[in-house]
């Protein structure tokens, strides 16, 4: 009772405020597109409207409908209806049109709408590459100069071993900047590098015949493996062959200032070792073992060396399986810290499991009785799951098919449940607004085309799509939250290299955190966020941090999900 008297408090002011809040009176759609066969939806601020018209780029009507019933989203306390626009299947180009409102922004109908997108987000991964010049050939004007080298790399006091004291010089070359600062953290590193491969093998035919236009195209590898690649040659050497343990981050002792890459020389470390470090490493070297493993000839005895290496740090970890990471006084770049390991223990049981065929690692994969949840860099519980569920047919007779087909189907139930009554028919809640909200979206997005691709129902197909039309357009806030992609999309992110060049548009492909009430960046941006509703509260300015940071953990299930629509929408 308190809190629908609390949220109708919350309407009135947002309605009052409305005439001034011009976003809220726009049409919300997907600004890149739909496939022909796609559910396309679109949201509509509530008003004296009953009903919408479809208008083609000839400025003709081609499909006439009705708005929904009015109805309130909590995370953005706004009274709006939607428009269903899926009996639209022509390929062509269209814009909404009601009554009393600008016209939406236009999208397309086309076959493969997400093409350009997914290969535009996986070239973020490229500028974001460390330890390489990007050439005019393959950046175009964001080719820029190598930065970071980390040839020379010193051993922490908090990482220092018997076989490498403090001060002791590593090289660990390679791998992706984590976001818009130029660190590098293994967490992080785990689930973003997953999420690829996984991409990968659920789709292998889409990316086979993909072209991304990286330095290595043409090796007689997927470029989206290239890419991979550079961050996991680079994972493979956070790995301290002494004893298997794997630190934590390669990081400066404090954040760079906003410069190119080339001009940041500050001294990098690489610090403390870790459990969850250990357990994301071992999963995704087990994962990247199998993938792999068809390119012996391109990569002479990597598949091997790296499932060498996920035991490795498996070893490690469960001899040291409570090291959460404990930030250095002396060091003030990102945390990642995650003191519930029973997930990270989980996953890299269930990546061991598949890749090696060891029984031992599936009852040490069936300990973690917990529900799944939505994946995100500290809860990786739900991406064992995932592969486990892809690779249903190979696993020997200790796997239990019908609880893994089960734990899948039930978590993508809730979103779908959330989805099939949220007045945005997004499965997003009020709670799911953390940093970095857009890539919840994009990871239940993940999470329910398992769900499709395991049961086959329509409705979670249709509420993955929607996961994607929110990033692209179908939010709160009016942006497209893809750089470069849609009529309105960030033109300031928190990323050092787009600040920093000189460049009008930013490095495009990237997919922006979005939207958190907690606006922890406030103090020192100038200008206001337009809102302090979850779902509004956002603010395209380089110093915005807290919502309009790239990173790798969010960009990496924009490339799922790209792919595995366009894959299986037909
Ligand atoms: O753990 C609590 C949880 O109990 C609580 O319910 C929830 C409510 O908001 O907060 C949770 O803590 C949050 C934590 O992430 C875990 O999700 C913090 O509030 C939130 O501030 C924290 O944000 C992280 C941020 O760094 C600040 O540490 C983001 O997840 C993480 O993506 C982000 O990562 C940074 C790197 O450190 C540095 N590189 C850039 C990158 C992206 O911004
Ligand atoms: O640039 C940093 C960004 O990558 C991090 O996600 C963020 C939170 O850890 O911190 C940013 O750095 C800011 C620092 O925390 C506070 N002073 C301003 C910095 C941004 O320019």
């Amino acid at each position: 009772m308190k809190r629908k008297v609390a949220l109708a408090g919350a309407l009135l002011v947002a309605l009052r405020c409305g005439a001034a809040d011009d976003a809220a009176r726009e049409i919300r759609i997907n600004q890149v597109g739909f496939a022909p066969a796609a559910q396309k939806i679109a949201v509509v601020p509530d008003g004296a409207a009953t009903g919408f018209s479809v208008i083609d780029s000839a400025g003709k009507t081609v499909l006439q409908g009705k708005l929904g019933a009015p109805a309130v989203w909590e995370a953005s306390a706004e009274q709006v209806r939607l428009a269903d626009l899926s009996p639209l299947k022509t390929a062509g180009s269209y814009r909404l049109r009601v009554d009393g409102l600008a016209d939406s922004a236009p999208f397309t109908v086309a076959e493969s709408p997400y093409k350009t997108l997914n290969a535009a987000s996986i070239r973020a991964f490229y500028f974001n590459r460390a330890s390489i010049a990007l050439t005019p050939e393959f950046a175009g004007v964001y080719a820029r100069a190598a930065g970071h080298p980390d040839d020379k790399v010193l051993v922490h006091a908090s990482a220092a071993s018997s076989t490498r004291p403090t001060g002791t010089v590593i090289a660990s070359p390679k791998g992706w900047y984590d976001a818009g600062d130029y660190n590098k953290y293994v967490v992080n590193s785990g689930i973003s590098t997953y999420t690829l491969l996984a991409a990968y093998e659920h789709y292998p035919a889409y990316f086979g015949q993909q072209s991304v236009k990286l330095p290595e195209s043409g090796n007689g590898i997927p470029d989206i493996l290239n890419e991979a690649l550079w961050n996991l040659d680079r994972m493979l050497s956070m790995q301290d062959p002494a004893d298997g343990g794997v630190y934590h981050k390669l990081t400066n002792l404090s954040f760079d200032g906003v410069v190119m890459p080339d001009q940041a020389r500050t001294p990098r470390y690489v610090v403390q070792k870790g459990t969850a470090a250990a357990l994301d490493f071992a999963a995704v070297m087990a994962v990247a073992s199998r993938v792999m493993a068809p390119y012996e000839a391109q990569r002479p005895g990597l598949s091997a060396r790296m499932l060498a290496a996920a035991e490795a740090a498996w070893k490690w970890a469960k001899a040291n399986p409570a090291r959460s990471y404990q930030q250095p006084a002396d060091v003030f770049t990102g945390g990642y810290g995650d003191k519930s390991l029973a997930d990270e223990f989980a996953w890299a049981a269930a990546e061991l499991y598949i890749s090696s065929g060891k029984g031992g690692y599936y009852a040490a994969f069936s300990e973690d009785q917990a529900r799944l949840d939505t994946p995100g860099w500290g809860n990786v519980r739900t991406l064992g799951w995932i592969s486990l569920a892809h690779h249903l047919q190979r696993l020997g007779p200790e796997a239990d098919r019908a609880r893994i087909a089960a734990g899948i189907t039930a978590l993508a139930g809730q979103l779908r449940t959330e989805w099939n009554s949220s007045a945005y028919k997004v499965a997003m809640k009020k709670s799911d607004f953390v940093w970095g909200s857009n890539a919840v979206a994009l990871n239940q997005g993940m999470v329910l085309l398992q769900a499709y691709r395991l049961n086959g129902p329509a409705d979670d197909l249709r509420a993955a799509q929607s996961a994607l039309d929110y990033v692209l357009g179908r939010n709160a806030t009016g942006y497209s939250f893809v750089t470069g992609f849609g009529a309105r999309s960030p033109m300031h992110p928190h990323h050092r290299p787009s600040e920093a060049d000189k460049v009008a548009a930013p490095v495009p492909g990237f997919v922006v955190g979005g939207p958190q009430a907690g606006q922890q960046d406030k103090a020192g941006c100038r200008k206001p966020y337009q809102s302090a509703l979850p779902a509004k509260s956002y603010l395209d300015e380089h110093c915005s941090y807290a919502s309009n940071e790239v990173a790798i953990n969010w960009n990496a299930p924009l490339v799922y999900l790209s792919a595995g629509l366009d894959a299986l929408t037909h």
